[in-house]
């Protein structure tokens, strides 16, 4: 049984049963897509512990920052019943949400000095034609979704002033990396 997001249901591809694909877990997900569309590969073969590290990095030093500031505002763009377990499932996995971030400013800070320990990582491949915006140079990857993933979370629970000012930290790096990836990014 699937009980985690993201899942897809992929109804032109049949399981041995006969009935469509369906799959949960991020990186099968991701495996099972490359294999099935192998035109554009997100995970571009012998880069998976590359893309699983990176993976392990960002989370590390910018999404364990970020969540106790994300978490709180979720129930704000939820329906009733999904605010109701969203808010009952949250507080009994990680504790009160309410309790979940005592000093935003000092939160903020944290994840502003991850942010930069990404760029720092990015900047490793050379400056010049926007060769520090994607972890694969000229290559669009998983890890570049890892990233945009707590940027466009941001979108749907921070305002836009803030959005702003994130988008603005490392000389402007997260509003052009958004920018470039914008047709893929378009929240529906
Ligand atoms: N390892 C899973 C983790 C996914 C996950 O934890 N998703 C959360 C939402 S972001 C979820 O569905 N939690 C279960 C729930 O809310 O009932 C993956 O990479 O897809």
């Amino acid at each position: 049984m699937i009980s985690t997001l993201p899942m897809i249901r992929d109804p032109t591809q049949l399981a041995s049963d006969g009935k469509p694909i369906v799959l949960a877990e991020s990186y099968a997900i991701i495996k099972y897509l490359d294999r099935t569309y192998p035109d554009k590969p997100v995970i571009p073969e012998g880069t998976d512990a590359l893309q699983t590290a990176w993976m392990k990095f960002v989370w590390t030093v910018v999404v364990s920052k970020i969540s106790p500031i994300y978490l709180p505002r979720g129930p704000s763009i939820l329906s009733e019943r999904a605010k109701e377990y969203f808010i009952r499932t949250r507080n009994e996995w990680l504790g009160p949400l309410d309790k979940m971030c005592p000093d935003e400013d000092k939160a903020w800070a944290e994840v502003e000095e991850g942010f930069s320990q990404v760029a720092a990582a990015l900047d490793v491949n050379g400056v010049e034609e926007g060769r520090n915006l994607q972890v694969i140079p000229g290559q669009t990857s998983y890890a570049d979704f890892v990233v945009l993933g707590v940027l466009l979370w941001g979108q749907t629970v921070i305002s836009q002033e803030k959005l702003d000012e994130i988008r603005n930290w490392n000389g402007g790096r997260w509003g052009k990396i958004l920018d470039m990836h914008k047709d893929l990014t378009r929240i529906v």
